[in-house]
């Protein structure tokens, strides 16, 4: 088929894509296929193809070379495609039940050929538009365990795990999160992004040389702590959902950084809910809790049935490496709760607040959370104190 022997990169319009989906012998020779680019994120093209008389659909996710979200003049690695795939491929194997299937890749055109989810709904989305997702929370906790561990030393034994790590070295992708997480929100660099009425918060956080203290310690830890394979951009925005099904997307920032990361990720995006849904404040604090414990259980489960490392497999290094996650979990959250309020790529839980007072407000909120949870991640070492903490700032 032609566009598979291209040599070189072209971006794919919707009739291209048709044309590249019929020559996979995915659908039959003459299905006819209705194409839409779907794509609402930051970075990619996302087209939905469907054969509607069989009732079949499947969806070719392109990188562009440069960021959608800013333009053509940030470029960006076509590499990025090959990273997801490879993510995707390893994460369907640990938790199939939470991954997409990949059909098809081909590092040229930096696509991926992979499941038709449009049966579910982007959770950000769907939450807003008030869905509780029911299972979410225990959904999210049990990629996080099996992800979590099965990528480890521990899970995955020292030499084949070194190999991993060497797979995913992934610079382009990791500094765009150096920069915009741990670095950008904390000066007055030209990708911030926020209100004037939020000027007062943002000075006081530029000076605020504590913050800035914690804020280099985590991004040390993200810069140098190979723990395991991380999605590396695990927001609500990434996960397809319905009341029974959760499917974890787009790990294109997939790399060896430490495990917190990701949960921290997780637990930040719902924090958008707890401060921003009041009527359905204590929802998304027992989702909170939910992924935490379920976490928590089967990563133990797992520790204990499944660990490679022999003299590693007690109690007391089990405690130690799930008290360890859980501050590092709170310090990044942190840090993803003042980065989509005052940084580059904002979230809609807090955007889409029309009424400037209330979403001001919110962003405060927000902006407040984050800092005692960067500063304070030591102390509040359980779940209880951190749910006292959240409360005590709405
Ligand atoms: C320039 S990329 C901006 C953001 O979009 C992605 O989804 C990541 O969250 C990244 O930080
Ligand atoms: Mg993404």
């Amino acid at each position: 088929m032609t566009l598979l022997k291209q040599t070189s990169y072209q971006p794919l319009t919707e009739a291209a894509a048709i044309q590249l989906a019929l020559s996979l012998n995915i659908f039959t020779e003459n299905a006819e296929l209705v194409c839409k680019e779907i794509g609402d994120g930051n970075l990619n093209l996302v087209f939905h193809l469907v054969d509607e008389q069989a009732g079949k659909g499947l969806i070719i996710k392109q990188a562009l070379p440069y960021a959608k979200v800013v333009g053509e003049s940030w470029p960006l690695t076509l590499k990025r495609a090959k990273f997801e795939a490879d993510a995707l491929k390893i994460f369907g194997q640990i938790a199939p039940a939470y991954v997409p299937e990949v059909y098809f890749t081909d590092d040229i055109l930096a696509i991926t050929v992979m499941e038709d989810l449009s049966h579910l709904l982007i959770a950000r989305t769907g939450v807003i538009k008030g869905e509780t997702y029911p299972l979410l929370s225990k959904h999210l906790g049990e990629y996080l365990a099996k992800t979590l561990f099965f990528t480890s030393d521990y899970g995955l034994g020292l030499s084949a795990k070194k190999e991993q790590v060497q797979k995913f070295i992934n610079p382009e992708l990791c500094k765009i999160t150096e920069d915009l997480i741990f670095t950008d929100p904390y000066f007055d660099a030209e990708t911030n992004e926020f209100e004037d009425g939020l000027r007062a918060e943002v000075d006081a956080l530029w000076q605020d040389e504590e913050l800035k203290f914690h804020v280099n310690v985590l991004k040390r830890s993200f810069l140098t702590e190979a723990e395991v394979l991380l999605h590396g951009d695990l927001h609500t925005g990434s996960v397809f959902a319905n009341n029974e099904e959760t499917k974890i997307i787009d790990p294109e920032f997939a790399f060896y950084g430490p495990a917190g990361f990701d949960i921290g990720q997780v637990i930040a995006n719902l924090l958008f809910q707890v401060i921003v849904n009041e009527s359905k404040r204590d929802l998304f604090i027992n989702h909170i809790e939910t992924v935490w414990i379920v976490f928590e259980d089967q990563y133990t489960h797992l520790w204990n049935t499944e660990n490679k490392e022999i003299l590693a497999k007690t109690s007391t290094f089990l405690n130690y490496q799930l008290s360890k996650f859980f501050e590092d979990a709170l310090g990044f959250a942190g840090c993803e709760l003042i980065r989509r309020t005052i940084g580059l790529a904002h979230v809609a839980d807090l955007d889409g607040i029309e009424d400037e007072h209330k979403r001001l407000a919110a962003k405060r909120k927000t902006l407040e959370l984050g800092e005692v949870l960067i500063k304070q991640r030591k102390e509040i070492n359980n779940l209880p104190s951190f749910i006292f903490k959240v409360k005590g700032v709405l």
